[in-house]
Formats: structure tokens, C-alpha cells, sequence
């Protein structure tokens, strides 16, 4: 593991406090293909002991495409963008791990805490690293309260100026989609449906709601994100909805049921902040039987697949 602190660039200012492994820091320095993974759906969105399975599944997944898996989380202050599997085990393992979004960043590094990033927090550090494409479950976004808590996910801002691809199943069903859609434009985030004119709901394999523009393969991703550089002057971000497989998805009556009852007890509970997600997350995987879980899985293990496949032809172009 490299402790060097100087990461590569096209920023000019000073080396940045951000850690690659050797292995991330060589295949970004050669522009070979890497995928960036949160490690906040490992610590805080999936049950242990699956959830340390799982993050070994989804860096094989993405070495199976050809590409490098970049699992990031902070720990003991340090930002890490490529983790051993010492680091991922600890991620998994350790229940007093904090949930920590961009803005937490600083302030977890300056005291020396140790975190699972969430896609804020995550996006943030691999695009700092040079990483340029993400592959996660479901973003955050606005909840359904809003009106009342403003309680809108920091995933939206950052992704509004950063210029990173996350490929993801869409937003939680937890979440309010349509007004997520709507500031999802007003913030100026593309949005692809992948294989789909319909953006995905997250456990479900449609929202309900539409989106603008669709793709068909890894390679036409790529052709988005190289003409977003060719435009230039703006860094947002590039979403890419993929749906959960119908299949695999969770049965639609069931997930409303559940889902309703959740909302529920977390009003009753006052379960606020970013105690939210994960309770919700948790409730439905309970009341379930644990059958969101597995149309969860199967949502992130799509997506992480998609991503290296996204890389592999972004870094072709290079
Ligand atoms: N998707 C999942 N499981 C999760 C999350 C997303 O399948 O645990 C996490 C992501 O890390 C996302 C975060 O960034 O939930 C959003 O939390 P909040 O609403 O507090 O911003
Ligand atoms: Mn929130």
C-alpha cells in the first residue's frame, strides 16, 4: 500500500491527502480500466455477515470485465480509493464505522475516524483519484417528508459538479423519485436509462416514471461522457439508470405493502438524518423475508458489471 500523498491530476494545486493502492495507482497512471465502489452499502445498507461476501463479490465482478475494482472508505483519517482485503474486512466488521458524505470528509480525516463513503463521499475521492466511472445500488435523493425535513441526500449536489459516471438502479423506492428526477434536471445530471425508456425503481425494475434519453451498450456510455468533455465548462456528473433484472426484481405489491409499513415506523420511531436509509433498508429486508435483499444484490451486482463494462471502453478511447 503506497502512503504517498500525491495523487494524479489535471487540477493544478497542492498534492492531494487522498491514498490509491499501488494497484489502483498503476492501472489509473496507464488509463487502464477501473470502477470506483462505496463502501457505505457494505458497512451501513446490507446485513453482516453477507455484506463482507458480498464486497468480495462485487471487486470479482469487476475483475472479471478486465477491470480494477477501487473500493473506497476512510480509515483511521486516512481517504483510501483501492482497499486490501484487511481493509475491506474491517469496513464489513466493524459496527462503530461512521457514514460519512463529502462534507464529512474533512472533518473525519482531521480527527482520525474511520468511515464507509457514501456516493457523495465516494464519488468526491475517486474522482480525485482519477477514477471516472462509479458503480453503486441506488442513489440518494429526496425523501418522501421533504416538505417537512428538506431532507434531500448530499449525492445530488456533489454528482451536480462532479464529473464522474455512476451507474446505479436508480434512487431508493424509499425516496420521493419523481421530485429526485426533478432536481436531478434543475441540477443539470444527465440521466441514461440503460436498455430502457423507463427509469428504474431501485428494488423494482420501473419507477414509473420516464426518462429522456436511452442507451444501449457499454460503448455508446462512453460516447455520452467523451462528448460531456468534448462540450467542456461544466463538471456534472453522468448518470446511468439500469434496471434491476425483471426476474430478480422485488414482487411490486409486496414492495409497496412493505414499504408503506416502513414509512410508518420510521415516523412513528423518529428515525431522522442519516439513520433513515439504513433503517428503512433494513425494515424492508426484515418484513420482507429477506427478498428486498435479494432483488437489492442483484440490482448492484448488474450495475457494478455494467460499470466495468463502461470502463473498459472508456479506457479504450484513451
Ligand atoms: N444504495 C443502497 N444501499 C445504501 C445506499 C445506497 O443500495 O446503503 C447508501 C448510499 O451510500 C447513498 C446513501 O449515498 O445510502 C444515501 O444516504 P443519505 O440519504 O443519508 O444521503
Ligand atoms: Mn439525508
Amino acid at each position: 500500500m503506497s502512503t504517498s500523498g500525491s495523487v494524479p491530476n489535471e487540477v493544478p494545486g497542492p498534492p492531494s491527502a487522498v491514498v490509491l493502492s499501488d494497484e489502483v495507482r498503476e492501472a489509473v497512471g496507464r488509463g487502464a480500466p477501473v470502477v470506483a465502489l462505496e463502501s457505505t452499502i457494505i458497512a451501513h445498507g446490507l446485513p453482516r455477515p453477507r455484506n463482507l461476501a458480498v464486497a468480495g463479490e462485487l471487486e470479482e465482478i469487476v475483475r472479471a470485465q478486465g477491470a480494477v475494482p477501487a473500493t473506497v472508505a476512510v480509515l483511521d483519517g486516512v481517504p483510501r480509493v483501492g482497499l486490501t482485503k484487511e481493509h475491506v474486512e474491517r469496513v464489513a466488521e466493524d459496527s462503530s464505522l461512521r457514514k460519512l458524505g463529502f462534507r464529512d470528509l474533512a472533518p473525519a480525516l482531521a480527527t482520525g475516524a474511520s468511515g464507509a463513503t457514501t456516493v457523495s463521499g465516494t464519488a468526491f475521492l475517486a474522482a480525485r483519484a482519477g477514477i471516472r466511472v462509479f458503480g453503486t445500488g441506488g442513489l440518494g435523493g429526496v425523501h418522501r417528508d421533504w416538505v417537512t425535513v428538506q431532507d434531500e441526500s448530499a449525492d445530488l449536489g456533489l454528482l451536480a459538479r462532479t464529473r464522474i459516471t455512476v451507474v446505479c438502479a436508480g434512487v431508493k423506492s424509499i425516496l420521493d423519485v419523481p421530485a429526485t428526477l426533478q432536481r436531478l434536471e434543475t441540477l443539470g445530471i444527465g440521466v441514461l436509462g440503460f436498455g430502457t425508456a423507463r427509469f428504474p425503481g431501485f428494488y423494482l425494475s420501473d419507477s414509473g416514471e420516464p426518462v429522456d434519453w436511452t442507451v444501449e451498450s457499454p460503448q455508446q456510455v462512453a460516447e455520452v461522457m467523451a462528448a460531456q468533455d468534448a462540450l467542456g465548462g461544466h463538471e456534472s456528473a453522468l448518470i446511468v439508470a439500469n434496471p434491476v433484472p425483471r426476474d430478480q426484481q422485488l414482487d411490486p405489491a409486496l414492495h409497496d405493502r412493505v414499504l408503506a409499513d416502513a414509512l410508518a415506523a420510521a415516523d412513528a420511531g423518529g428515525v431522522t438524518g442519516q439513520a433513515i436509509t439504513p433503517f428503512l433498508l433494513g425494515y424492508l429486508t426484515e418484513h420482507t423475508g429477506g427478498a428486498s435483499l435479494e432483488a437489492n444484490l442483484a440490482a448492484v451486482r448488474g450495475n457494478v458489471e455494467l460499470a466495468a463494462g463502461i470502463a473498459v471502453h472508456w479506457s479504450r478511447r484513451g
